[in-house]
């Protein structure tokens, strides 16, 4: 079994398209283990991009990720959940992102992309116990 952190971020909240996103991942097979609608502040924005906190587009992603609630998830599957999220997202930039994928169906603009999955197992862990402290999986 695995486990996997996803944002659906402002945007796809903004846009009415969360129970689009939740359905892909739900008919995939994947099970919703823990869900929190929330604010993304500043400190927690800097604590879940920590790797990004010094590139020029921080402030900008900082801003966006915080200007309205998100809908944040632990996804539960097989072992490779992380990637097989990853897969159904389509990659960073929406304009590159095949059509059949998240970011390829409803997305134009690297900033707003739409959701978030955590790169690994290990990045999976950290993210879900920024996210949700209290959660025994
Ligand atoms: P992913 O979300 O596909 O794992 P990361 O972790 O490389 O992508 O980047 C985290 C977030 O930072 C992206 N979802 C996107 O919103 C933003 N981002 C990444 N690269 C850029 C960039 N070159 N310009 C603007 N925003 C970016």
């Amino acid at each position: 079994m695995g486990a996997t952190l996803v944002l659906c971020k402002p945007d796809a909240v903004e846009r009415g398209l969360v129970g689009e996103i939740l359905t892909r991942f739900e008919r995939k097979g994947l099970r919703i283990a823990a869900a929190r609608l929330l604010h993304v502040d500043a400190d927690l924005a800097a604590r879940h991009y920590a790797e990004h906190t010094h590139k020029p587009f921080y402030p900008e992603l900082r801003d966006f990720i915080g200007r309205s609630p998100a809908l944040a998830l632990v996804l539960e599957g097989p072992d490779d959940t992380y990637a097989i999220v990853r897969a159904l997202m389509g990659p960073t930039n929406p304009a590159a992102a095949p059509p059949g994928t998240i970011r390829g169906d409803f997305g134009l603009e690297v900033t707003e992309n739409l959701v978030h999955g955590s790169d690994g197992e290990a990045s999976a862990a950290r993210e879900i116990a920024l996210f949700f402290p209290d959660l025994e999986l």
